[in-house]
């Protein structure tokens, strides 16, 4: 692809991307590993898997997090030998039972609360809808576990650039985030690909817990 000489340069590179496995159950396995893990949650149909393939331009990613089975997991991917890319399930889907959207909670909890390598998390909201009480609910606990925490608007690309702008003042000012904790992402524009690769640099390079 033709580089746009506009375009920030890119401070993250991903060069190689590895499925290490997936943790089904709370008390279940989940891979060994002491990289610094990067975890990415939102509510279902938010967008993340469109997120994840923008960001990572793997084909080999795109067929894992597409397996049944493995959509209701934690998903773990190990990027550059440098830090691993966790999918956690999406939450909160309104069509499936209420049985099935209570079980992803211990399963978060029990992730968030035990990986001490956790450097951060991107919490996805749809640019267009209000939170919900799950993602205030998530954003609740993670502010409750100090894991800093980046939100991507996903689907800018279906609003105009005013409205746009004025749903990134109204989330933020909802949410008491800061400016620099927002980016508004579109997978099929890609807004906020570059922005994101950088903050999640930061993140990985940032001292965590267990150093
Ligand atoms: N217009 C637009 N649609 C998107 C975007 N990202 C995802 N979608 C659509 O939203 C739906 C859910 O996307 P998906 O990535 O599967 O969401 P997930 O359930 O969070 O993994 C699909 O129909 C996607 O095509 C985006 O950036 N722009
Ligand atoms: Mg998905």
């Amino acid at each position: 692809m033709p580089k746009d000489p506009r375009a920030p340069a890119e401070k993250l590179v991903i060069r190689n991307v590895e499925f290490i496995g997936g943790m089904a159950e709370k008390h279940g396995w989940r891979p060994e590993s002491t990289l610094p893990e990067i975890a990415f949650a939102g509510r279902s149909n938010v967008g993340k898997s469109s997120l994840l393939n923008t960001l990572v331009r793997r084909k080999s990613f795109a067929r894992v997090s597409r397996t049944p089975g493995r959509t209701r997991e934690i998903n773990f991917f190990r990027v550059n030998n440098g830090f691993v890319l966790v999918d956690l399930p999406g939450y909160g889907y309104a069509r499936v039972s209420k049985e099935r959207r209570a079980e992803w909670r211990p399963l978060l909890e029990r992730y968030l609360g035990q990986t001490r390598q956790l450097r951060g998390i991107v919490l996805l909201l749809d640019i267009r809808r209000d939170p919900s009480e799950d993602d205030q609910a998530m954003l609740d606990f993670l502010a409750a576990m100090e894991v800093p925490t980046i939100v991507a608007l996903t689907k800018t690309d279906k609003l105009s650039k005013a409205a746009a702008g004025q749903r990134v003042a109204e989330i933020s000012a909802a949410l008491a985030l800061d400016a620099d904790q927002i980016i508004p992402f579109s997978a099929h524009s890609g807004e906020g690909r570059v922005e994101l690769l950088e903050a999640i640099t930061d993140l990985v390079a940032a001292p965590g817990d267990s150093t």
